[in-house]
């Protein structure tokens, strides 16, 4: 047998026309407590502008990226609690955002802490949402696997109350037509979960956006600290290939009150490949031009969902707890 005849490539794809998305990695670095909403938006518009200049359609901001990671402090007031909190998206601070980006024709996502009123009743989310080059809010999404504690725990140097401050989201892991292919987002706990992902292949996702602030140290089991960075990249590698999906994964990074939360922001290819990585553990911007179409090269091949999953031996994954 001829090399040729067994190493032969599978044709993928349909159409002559390829769908790029130039993506920016926007990391943050530290964002303080007396920081205000108005200088966080001011260093956003700083890399939206920058990545302008590099020919981006879309740039990816971290979690909870307009104030500090508040979730590490214990507060009793519910007050104190909501003025981390977004009432209105756009609101009086981040409008400039939206605005800077509609003139610049730059689409972006960002993660930030929703409070609605729904009935008379106030519910808070870690959310995120995707906004396209007209300045519309295209897609909306409520973190789920929300990590941490409920109760004041004073033996951790710092705390991470998600459960208290958060409800778990209400609109599942959904996938939006945007940007000429197939968008979904979750927020940094999330990724450590395969259903996350799983759900958005199925829906035959093309590209993830997933902001994180992940403290280097883990107090309940610091043994680990060693391998928080390593973590990180294994369970996006690993999604974005068995999805065979883009995977945008940006953090807020550095020393924030005291707290040291890990960098690594990086684009990742759906063959799980690091494709761009940011270097420091501040305001960092990486890119990529990112070929949709070679969602196809996984998505049709070895994760060819229709011809090779068996969900009929994976009930338990769904039953109830
Ligand atoms: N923000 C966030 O979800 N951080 C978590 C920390 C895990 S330890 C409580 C993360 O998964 O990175």
């Amino acid at each position: 047998m001829s090399f040729s005849m067994w190493f032969s490539t599978r044709p993928v794809g349909g159409s002559d026309v390829t769908r790029e998305i130039v993506v920016g990695a926007a990391q943050l670095g530290p964002i303080g407590r007396n920081e205000t909403r108005s200088s966080a938006v001011d260093r956003m518009i700083t890399l939206l502008t920058d990545a302008k200049s590099r020919g981006v359609d879309l740039v990816v901001f971290p979690e909870l990226a307009l104030t500090t990671f508040f979730p590490r402090w214990y507060f009793e007031q519910q007050q104190e609690i909501d003025a981390f909190f977004e009432a209105e998206m756009p609101g009086p601070e981040t409008g400039l955002l939206f605005e800077t980006a509609v003139k610049l024709e730059i689409g972006f996502s960002f993660g930030y802490a929703e409070l609605i009123r729904v009935d008379g009743r106030i519910h808070h989310f870690n959310s995120s949402i995707l906004v396209d080059k007209s300045g519309v809010i295209v897609g909306k999404y409520r973190k789920i696997h929300l990590p941490g504690h409920r109760d004041h725990q004073p033996w951790r140097p710092f705390q991470h109350l998600e459960k208290r401050y958060f409800e778990t989201g209400d609109l599942g892991f959904p996938v939006f037509e945007a940007f000429d292919g197939k968008l979904g987002m979750c927020i940094c706990n999330d990724r450590r979960w395969p259903e996350t992902f799983r759900v958005m292949g199925l829906q035959g996702v093309e590209m993830v956006t997933l902001g994180y602030n992940t403290p280097l140290h883990y107090p309940p089991a610091p043994e680990h600290d060693h391998l928080q960075e390593f973590h990180n990249h294994l369970v996006m590698q690993a999604a974005a290939y068995q999805n065979g999906t883009w995977l945008v994964g940006v953090a807020k990074a550095g020393k924030e009150e005291g707290c040291e939360l890990i960098g690594g922001s990086c684009i990742i290819a759906p063959t799980g490949e690091i494709v761009a990585r940011c270097t420091t553990q501040d305001d960092e911007l990486v890119t990529f031009s990112c070929n949709l179409d070679r969602c196809k090269e996984i998505q049709q091949n070895i994760f060819d969902f229709a011809q090779h999953r068996e969900p009929q031996n994976y009930t338990l994954i769904t039953a109830p707890k």
